[in-house]
């Protein structure tokens, strides 16, 4: 066999979804590059995803079915074949949908953003099985809500303009770390003069290389927003003619914000009073001016009411009016007209049925629930796929907990054993993106991009489509649907106005978005506008965090350093811990503390730590940093708990409360104390 070039796409969870080059020698992946042709791309990749082959060809891949033989959690499994896992997966799922579906359960996630391995054959059939809906909403709901109530949709600027901004607010993102091919145009604007400015409450690497950081506490970004908007006021940097045209309810919400001084909002926000004046001139005063902001920021209560607020500010001073003016949380609104979703997910099969859904968030307490009206039936069976629930989903001892019970029956697809594998009765072996068919939109640029398989499967994994495809044929579904192939659904995936012949040759589309999309309003709400009340939401606030100082204060006495949990670069929420080399990077479990913290609590740089609240405890090493400001402590994430000290994760603090809007998770709004480990001493 000669040596060969396949091209690809990264299908992990990220806004770059970058273009690959993928090269094959015998059947092996030797070398995986970004591709040069791919403007986002540009040819260059993330550490993480250039190691790709060893994560592929990884010793440790699952690559038979397993059934469990140790108690749940143990990791102990023996090899089955196909024949029988499928048999005794259908078997189990028969006899309780003959009860009740609703007590199954599918939990997947964004372990590939592929629209065929993520959602396609899997949602068909669990629309026809009528098993409970799954609300997907771990990560970015309380933004994208937030944004559909502001702007119509999940849509903002190109990535491309942000290289001609010159100020660029970098807002409750690490760009360098979860975002690299945004950095790229935010450096190539800085050389041309730019001034950039980072809103975080960790100097992350990101911050190291603005011109200026904003520390402000964690869940306080409405209030800057809010303080922003008064300075813009009182000093008449608004552009009036934008406003009266393309925003609707700013009086209600100009009045809101006349309460916010500098003082005010530097109180709350835990910054000066001058840093609040000096980011509004800059942001009034400078064209064209962009907001890059992430989803960081609305990992709290107040999470979506942020993002609102945040996303009004453009219009208040027609940023907008330039391509490299607005702002860009997410893209994935502008593949909304191209997608073909009902006809790759057929919601038809549930044939007039409406499941209850579970929200993926509370998969804690909801496997600890007994069957009630209010909830339904008591969970039975669970399947995961695209997810590692037991590390990343919040409040760990109870979704542990969970897992754990013995009248559970767990099927995971998954390419490793993971925590949640652990606790799996039947271990279905996946497929890596580079040995299946793939078609993928993205959250950070206007690309379609296709990925071809470039190995065949390793050992017997299969993709999750064939798996769902053989479940459907045990359960005795006949519908046609069910036997198409991945080739049919990567065509179902978009409609005609996406030409795939264009993306099958090419690598990707882009999508035709005008370059300043909104500088003559044409928002995607019913009047075209940016809307500052919203139907069912009416004015944005500042909505505080549900453990903080100010909300909490009996709580902070006892616990009084916030805690946030952001990713650690070179793993991808908790894919790639077990990628030795990337591992041996981030060395092991962190957190950041101030030195001020640390003193006060007689804890050295190195030494072992506990965090504790009053859900759990986690042991950790400290890094004594001035990454942290004080009173705010960062916990780098997200281990494997088998891979961490004491078999724990930050998760075994992070509680199940969800957002102000979106039901998401508050990952970063969450009080901890922390203390020497006196067991390691
Ligand atoms: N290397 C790497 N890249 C990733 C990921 C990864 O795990 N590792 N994860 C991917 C995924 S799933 C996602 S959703 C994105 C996430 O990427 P981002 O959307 O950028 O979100 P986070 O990394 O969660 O947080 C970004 C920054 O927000 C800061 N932050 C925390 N709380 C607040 C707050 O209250 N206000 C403000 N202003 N900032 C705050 C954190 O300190 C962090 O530096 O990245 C993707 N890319
Ligand atoms: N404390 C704290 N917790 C967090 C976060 C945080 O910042 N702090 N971030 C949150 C965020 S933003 C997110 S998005 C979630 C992410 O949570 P998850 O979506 O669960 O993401 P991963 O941890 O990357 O796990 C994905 C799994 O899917 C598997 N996988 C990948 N491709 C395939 C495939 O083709 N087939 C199958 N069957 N499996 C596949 C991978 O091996 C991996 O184990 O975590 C959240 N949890
Ligand atoms: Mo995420």
């Amino acid at each position: 066999m000669s040596v060969t070039t396949v091209r690809a796409a990264c299908p992990h969870d990220c806004p770059d979804t970058c273009a690959l080059r993928v090269t094959v020698d015998q059947g092996r992946v030797v070398k995986v590059q970004g591709d040069p042709d791919h403007p986002p791309t540009h040819g260059a990749l993330c550490t993480k995803v250039s190691r790709y082959a060893e994560r592929t060809h990884h010793p440790e891949r699952v690559l038979r079915p397993l059934k469990r033989v140790g108690p749940k959690g143990s990791g102990r499994f023996e090899p089955i074949s196909w024949e029988a896992a499928i048999a005794e997966i259908a078997a189990r799922l028969k006899g309780i949908a003959a009860r009740d579906p609703e007590a199954i359960v599918p939990y997947s996630y964004a372990g590939t953003m592929g629209l065929l391995q993520g959602e396609s054959m899997d949602r068909r059939f669990f629309h026809r099985l009528g098993a409970s809906l799954l609300d997907r909403t771990i990560c970015a709901s309380a933004g994208g809500e937030a944004l559909t109530a502001t702007y119509g949709g999940k849509v903002g600027m190109h990535l491309a303009h942000y290289a001609e901004s010159k100020l660029i607010l970098i807002w409750g993102s690490n760009s360098i770390a979860s975002n690299l091919h945004f950095w790229t145009f935010a450096q190539q604007a800085k050389r041309n003069g730019a001034k950039l400015i980072c809103i975080d409450p960790r100097k992350t690497e990101t911050a190291d290389k603005c011109h200026q950081h904003i520390a402000l506490l964690p869940g306080t970004d409405g209030a800057l927003a809010l303080g922003l908007m008064r300075e813009l006021i009182v000093n008449d940097w608004l552009d009036h003619d934008y406003i009266a045209r393309h925003t609707e309810g700013w009086p209600g919400l100009r009045e809101r914000a006349m309460a916010w001084t500098p003082e005010r909002t530097a109180e709350v926000c835990g910054i000066g009073a001058d840093e609040v004046r000096q980011l509004a001139r800059d942001y009034g005063t400078t064209r064209p001016a962009a907001i890059r902001l992430n989803y960081g920021m609305q990992r709290v209560h107040g999470g979506g009411n942020a993002v609102r607020l945040v996303a009004i500010l453009p219009a208040l001073v027609g940023a907008w009016r330039d391509a490299a003016g607005g702002m860009l949380l997410s893209a994935s609104g502008w593949f909304k007209r191209f997608r073909n979703e009902a006809a790759l997910q057929r919601p038809d099969l549930l044939a007039g049925r409406t499941p209850r859904t579970i929200n993926m968030v509370t998969i804690g307490d909801d496997l600890l629930r007994e069957s009630s009206p209010g909830f339904g039936p008591k969970i039975e069976a669970l399947i995961v796929y695209n997810s590692n629930p037991v590390a990343v989903a919040p409040e760990s001892p109870k979704v542990v907990k969970g897992f754990a019970r013995e009248d559970l029956f767990t099927v995971v697809l998954e390419q490793f054993l993971t925590d949640t594998a652990d606790h799996a009765d039947i271990v279905l072996p996946a497929t890596t993106q580079l040995e299946h068919l793939d078609v993928h939109t993205s959250y950070g640029h206007t690309y379609a991009l296709i990925n071809q398989p470039a190995i065949a499967p390793l050992g017997e994994a299969k993709p999750n489509t064939q798996v769902f495809r053989e479940l459907a044929a045990a359960m005795g579904f006949d519908e046609p649907c069910f036997r198409d192939d991945d080739e049919t659904l990567a065509r179902t995936a978009f409609t005609a106005e996406l030409d795939f012949e264009a993306l099958r040759r090419d690598g990707w589309v882009k999508l035709p978005v005008a370059e300043a999309p909104f500088a003559e309003g044409g928002f995607l709400t019913p009047s075209g506008k940016c809307r500052m009340a919203a139907p069912g939401l009416g004015l944005p606030d500042f909505v505080p965090n549900h453990e903080s100082a100010l909300s909490t204060p009996a709580l902070a006495q006892r616990y009084p350093l916030a805690m946030i949990s952001p990713p650690a670069r070179n793993f991808l929420n908790s894919s790639f811990v077990n990628v030795k080399s990337l591992r041996d990077i981030e060395a092991e479990p962190l957190v950041e503390i101030h030195e001020a913290d640390a003193l006060a609590r007689g804890i050295a740089d190195g030494s072992i730590v506990r965090l504790f609240n009053d859900r759990g405890s986690y042991r950790c090493k400290a890094k004594l940093s001035t990454r942290a400001r004080p009173g705010v402590v960062n916990a780098l994430g997200i281990w494997w708990r088998k891979l961490g000290l004491d078999g724990h994760n930050v998760n075994e603090l992070t509680h199940q409360r969800l957002t102000d809007i979106g039901r998401a998770p508050s990952f970063y709004d969450c009080l901890v104390e922390v203390a020497p480990d006196l067991t390691s001493a």
